[in-house]
């Protein structure tokens, strides 16, 4: 009997890395080699599966996937090991010196509270070096390190503020951001497959609206609403609002998310909230975010669309939409 092999989405899903690090650890590190179906859809055996598992483990132990990706799996489990039992005796050393005053070790920032900040530290510097390639790499470690909220909002979100405030004084060129931009961008789109979204899943379109060409707000969102469980149509940016609405009626969603980040000032921008209002049903809500968005509120208020600040105040917004939709759908079958 042929052995049992699983695709890329239950892989991800028992192993806790992202599809997009089990495809970089496979093309860039050779660390496993999928079987390849004749559609060329990757299938992992349950040997795979645990190697996967193994080399997390090994990361999380602070090792560089650059180093263990070759090695057998007794050499990963003695790297394991030896970490651990290094810890076991930093942690007495630690308890001996427990009342003298400490000084941390900058290296040492990356096992204390500040690993997010060890990341974004990483991410900057291989985004002033100009290195999409490190860059990416220092990506992959944060993802696996951190969850999605934090890495969003710890990482990524502040690197591309630093980014900006560096570009306007004069401390970055605009290639730094433009580079930064395309390899989050990538690394984003590789995130959005881990999810698994079920049929009766509520449908959110995502979209900047017509004149707002930063997007990588909006496929934020996107991703935080898959991560609630939610079905997303994602347009990109600068969509016209008649397509907004097109693609909300047709894919019978519940909910538009606009993202507002630049210019803060567009005069066209009132007649296609208008536009988007009366193309859409009343039972669609209409949520908007995005560092501009506020500057904009006397038309959101006109709209009846919902400002919302922050991630978490979005994942509270989704969850109830998604009860209020709940409970609309048991009543019309009752
Ligand atoms: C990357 C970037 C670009 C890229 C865009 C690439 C892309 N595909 O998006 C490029 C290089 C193309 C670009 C161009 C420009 N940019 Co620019 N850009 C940025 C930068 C550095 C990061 C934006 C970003 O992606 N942030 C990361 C995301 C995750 O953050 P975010 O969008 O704020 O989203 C978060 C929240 O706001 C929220 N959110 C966002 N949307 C929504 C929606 C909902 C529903 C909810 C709930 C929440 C939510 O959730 C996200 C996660 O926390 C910002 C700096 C900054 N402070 O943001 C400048 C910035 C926005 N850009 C700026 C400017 C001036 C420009 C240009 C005019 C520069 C120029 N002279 O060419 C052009 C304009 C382009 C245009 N046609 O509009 C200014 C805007 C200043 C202002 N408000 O007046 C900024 C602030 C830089 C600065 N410090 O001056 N830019």
């Amino acid at each position: 009997m042929d052995p049992k092999r699983y695709p890329m989405r239950a892989v991800s899903e028992t192993t806790g890395l992202t599809a997009h690090v089990i495809r970089v650890w496979e093309k860039r590190y050779a660390a496993i080699v999928p079987f390849r179906t004749p559609t060329n859809h990757r299938l992992y055996s349950e040997e795979d599966i645990e190697r996967l598992k193994l080399l997390k483990a090994a990361i999380e132990a602070g090792q560089k996937i650059s180093r263990i990706a070759r090695l057998s799996r007794d050499e990963i489990l003695d790297l394991i090991e030896e970490k651990s039992n290094h810890d076991k005796e930093d942690k007495e050393i630690d308890r001996s010196f427990s009342s003298q005053p400490q000084i941390i070790p900058l290296e040492e920032n990356r096992q204390s509270n500040n690993v997010s900040q060890y990341h974004l530290d990483l991410c900057y510097k291989a985004t002033e070096d100009l290195n999409p390639t490190a860059l990416e790499t220092a990506l992959i470690e944060a993802s696996i390190e951190l969850s999605q909220p934090r890495l969003i909002e710890a990482v990524i979100t502040p690197l591309m503020e630093k980014i900006g405030n560096r570009w306007q004084d004069g401390s970055l060129r605009i290639v730094n951001q433009h580079l930064a931009s395309e390899v989050i961008r990538n690394f984003l789109v590789g995130m959005r497959s881990v999810f698994n979204i079920t049929e009766s899943a509520p449908v959110i379109v995502v979209a900047t609206p017509t004149g707002q060409a930063h997007d990588i707000g909006a496929f934020i969102i996107a991703l935080v609403a898959e991560a609630e469980g939610w079905k997303v149509i994602y347009l990109g940016s600068n969509l016209p609002a008649e397509e907004i609405a097109a693609a909300a009626h047709l894919n019978k969603a519940i909910a538009v998310a606009l993202s507002v980040t630049y210019p803060p000032d567009d005069p066209k921008l009132k007649h296609e909230a208008q536009k988007l209002y009366y193309g859409l049903s009343e039972l669609v809500s209409i949520i908007v975010g995005g560092i501009a968005a506020e500057a904009y509120d006397g038309i959101w208020d006109e709209i009846g669309a919902r400002r919302v600040t922050d991630l978490n105040n979005f994942r509270q917004v989704l969850r109830q939409l998604r009860n209020s939709d709940n409970l609309l759908a048991e009543q019309v079958t009752q």
